[in-house]
């Protein structure tokens, strides 16, 4: 009993895992549910075609002229419409999932991005910009290169490129888009527990690509709106300071 109720939590505690980010999540059921399903059907066929290999296996002088099965329509009919449910349950249910992947929800904030050779460069809705610059040294960058992003809020990002096509791929989301030059991209991501995440370019652009990369820092959004503001204030006063 003991040992039942601790199998029991653990299975309890995988099904109430909580969501780190999305959209990663709508892709994570598309894959679980292709799998299972993938695994259902081998099942289903496999173990019947190795138990009717060896039932069936011929011998010498047995059912050589054997009993032949002409045909069972009612068999036909279930193997046709089986398959066509399930078939049309799964392209169904990924396209519900790849909408939600590709719309960001009502409420987003959003954030534009240019990628540039090699670095990105993120502005905010109030205008405050984070440059992220590649590092030759490492996958370090100092506090000012972090793009703050608040927790549990929906970003939509509006993307861009100033010469080669990147791509933005945000890790911890599991979504990736590409930046062309010329031409307005987006994508949508939320990162619901606080930390610092990486995000990496995509598509080969370079020398310094697989040094072009950026740091989201994850922090509650009052914390969040704190620092959007500062910037705004710093902003303000360099512009008072110049006229
Ligand atoms: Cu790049």
């Amino acid at each position: 009993m003991k040992y039942l109720l601790a199998l029991l939590a653990l299975v309890g505690s995988v099904f109430a895992e909580e969501v780190l980010a999305y959209p990663r999540v709508y892709w994570e059921n598309s894959v679980k549910v292709w799998f299972w399903i993938a695994v259902l059907i081998y099942l289903i066929v496999a173990i019947p075609a190795i138990y009717f290999a060896i039932k069936y296996r011929y011998k010498k002088g047995e059912r050589e002229e054997g009993d032949h099965i002409e045909g069972n329509t009612a068999l036909e009919i279930v193997w046709t419409v089986i398959p066509i449910i399930i078939v049309l349950f799964l392209g169904t249910y990924s396209f519900a999932n790849f909408v939600k992947q590709r719309n960001a929800p009502e409420g987003a904030m959003e954030i534009k991005l240019v990628a540039f050779m090699w670095g990105w460069e993120f502005e905010y809705p109030n205008g405050k910009k984070v440059y992220a610059f590649f590092n030759p040294e490492g996958y370090t960058a100092p506090e000012e290169q972090k793009a703050y992003i608040p927790a549990g809020k929906p970003i939509k990002v509006y993307l861009t490129s100033r010469d080669v096509i990147h791509s933005f791929f945000v890790h911890p989301a599991k979504i990736t888009e590409d930046a062309v030059p010329g031409r307005i991209t987006k994508m949508w991501f939320q990162i619901n527990k606080p930390g610092e995440y990486f995000v990496f370019c995509r598509e080969y652009c370079g020398t310094w690509h697989s040094r072009m990369f950026a740091i989201l820092k994850v922090v509650p959004e009052e914390e969040f709106n704190r620092w959007l503001g500062e910037g705004q204030a710093v902003e303000q006063t360099s512009q008072q300071i110049i006229q």
